[in-house]
């Protein structure tokens, strides 16, 4: 069977590549799906792409993952650090989680250091720019099992 896998974007991340490069680079959110699109080809899995401005959306997409995908990559950007709506619709969820950010949010400011849905992921990723996204889709079949 297809490993299907869920990746979803938070606040701001439609921006990626078009401002503060020197934090998260220079590579764009759609050149960032090709890659995803391009590595889950080759690994045989199946792939959802979206990306929200708004919490109750990805608390929507989220419950849509126990329907439609076996692992969630999500980078919930500034909601990492404050949303008990995103931690709670996480830990419902009963699948793989991997959450994933561009930068080292260990070596950020106060501001961007304590993610707090990470309590409610399986694994996280970070510091490894936009790579990241196409690590986090291997470990996700990794996590499903591998190709099934
Ligand atoms: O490094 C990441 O992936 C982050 O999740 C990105 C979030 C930030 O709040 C987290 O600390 C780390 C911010 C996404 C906003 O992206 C922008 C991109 C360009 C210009 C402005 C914001």
């Amino acid at each position: 069977m297809t490993c299907r896998i869920a990746i979803l974007n938070g606040p701001n991340l439609n921006l990626l590549g078009t401002r503060e490069p020197h934090i998260y680079g220079l590579t764009t959110l759609a050149e960032i799906e090709i890659m995803c699109r391009s590595r889950a080809e080759a690994l045989g899995a199946a792939l959802t792409f979206r990306q929200s401005n708004h919490e109750g959306v990805l608390v929507d997409w989220i419950q849509e993952v126990r329907e439609d995908a076996d692992v969630l990559i999500i980078n919930p950007a500034a909601y990492s650090f404050r949303s008990v709506a995103l931690i709670d619709a996480m830990k419902a969820l009963g699948k793989p989680i991997i959450e994933l950010h561009v930068s080292n949010i260990h070596a950020r400011d106060e501001l961007h250091r304590h993610s707090i849905t990470s309590t409610a992921a399986t694994a996280v990723i970070c510091g490894l720019g936009p790579y990241g996204y196409v690590a986090a889709i291997e470990a996700a079949v990794h996590l499903a099992g591998g190709r099934r």
